[in-house]
């Protein structure tokens, strides 16, 4: 049995992250990237809100990969080398490998110990199959390292479900996604294959994101404590509430922390006096139509796109040659 390689690139700067954060949190609109929101607690969090009745996303891709799979077998190249974005626990490559005749897998993830687990017991089903995880934060463009030693000449199937896609806005989205372009080499037959969330009722979508379990705001909210450890500031969770809001002209939902009443925040060498109502923007969800996500993609150079959505076309499965 072959045994899974690690590589880890990212290394954590505290300088650098506490000073994006309180650029951000010192701007007019404060905001915060949402990377941010996946410390261990929020992580977690995360996979409970993929739960609730009110957020179908992972559900209803996880079907359609399902239902799809053997079309996607006909249409994606055999013996490829599968990239796996925001692998994490590697359950939805995991389910494809097989079915799909994957001939390498590289797991990527911020850190090499949040795949190292999954990889070893993917390994276990997969004796043969090369694995690789690669702890690299892609968040700004996915660049492929020398040291991963990809075969040119091996078809790519860059693989980012989720919709994880839809927390860039879309001018960000297209820099990402000519990124995964250039990141699908030269290989005959490689691509992208991708999970978008689309455009629905405002009311559902704000749902989604404000639940009546409270998951959502909990997983928003943990962000202020995640920002103290990070930046020694002393935000309190009480003065916060979270609000979901539908952002029609941008097709969006937003994230945001608003303050309950005038709250004073410190942090070492800073303050920052919030006012009551104020807010702190923590994420956007874009949301997006099929023929406005092909067009975004052909606009990133990928070409022959197809697109498996649910009858109800609340989410799609695209998958897009790169050349
Ligand atoms: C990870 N990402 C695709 C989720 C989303 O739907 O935008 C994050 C999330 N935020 C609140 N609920 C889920």
């Amino acid at each position: 049995m072959t045994t899974p390689r690690f590589i880890q690139l990212y290394q954590h700067n505290a300088f650098a992250v506490a000073q994006e954060l309180l650029q951000g949190l010192s701007a007019p609109q404060a905001f915060t990237s949402p990377k941010y929101l996946y410390d261990a607690l929020g992580s977690r969090l995360f996979e409970a809100i993929t739960e609730l009745p009110e957020y179908d996303l992972t559900r209803t891709e996880a079907q359609l990969m399902r239902l799809h799979s053997a079309d996607m077998a006909l249409r994606l190249p055999k013996g490829a080398c599968w990239i796996d974005l925001g692998a994490g626990n590697c359950e939805k490559a995991g389910r494809l490998l097989g079915p799909l005749q994957a001939g390498r897998y590289v797991a990527v993830d911020i850190s090499v110990d949040f795949v190292r687990q999954a990889l070893d017991s993917l390994q276990r089903q997969h004796p043969g199959l090369a694995m690789t995880g690669l702890g690299t934060d892609f968040s700004g463009g996915l660049d492929l390292p020398d040291a991963l030693g990809l075969d040119p000449a091996q078809p790519r199937v860059l693989f980012y479900p989720g919709s994880s896609i839809g927390n860039f806005t879309p001018d960000q989205a297209l820099g990402f996604l000519q990124s995964l372009h250039r990141a699908c080499g030269t290989g005959l037959g490689s691509g992208l294959l991708i999970g978008v969330d689309l455009l629905k009722d405002a009311a559902e979508l704000e749902a989604a994101y404000d639940d009546a379990l409270g998951v959502t705001a909990a997983f928003d909210l943990n962000l202020l404590l995640h920002i103290n450890r990070l930046v020694g500031s002393n935000f309190v969770v009480r003065d916060w509430r979270h609000l979901s809001r539908f952002n029609a002209k941008q097709s969006r939902v937003e994230m945001h922390l608003q303050a309950r009443h005038a709250v004073r925040v410190q942090w070492p060498g800073g303050e920052r006096l919030f006012a009551a109502g104020e807010t702190i923007h923590t994420e956007n969800a874009c949301k997006w139509t099929v023929p406005n996500f092909e067009a975004l993609m052909r606009s990133a150079g990928f070409a022959q796109t197809r697109a498996w959505t649910d009858p109800a076309q609340r989410f799609a499965v695209l998958w897009a040659m790169a050349s």
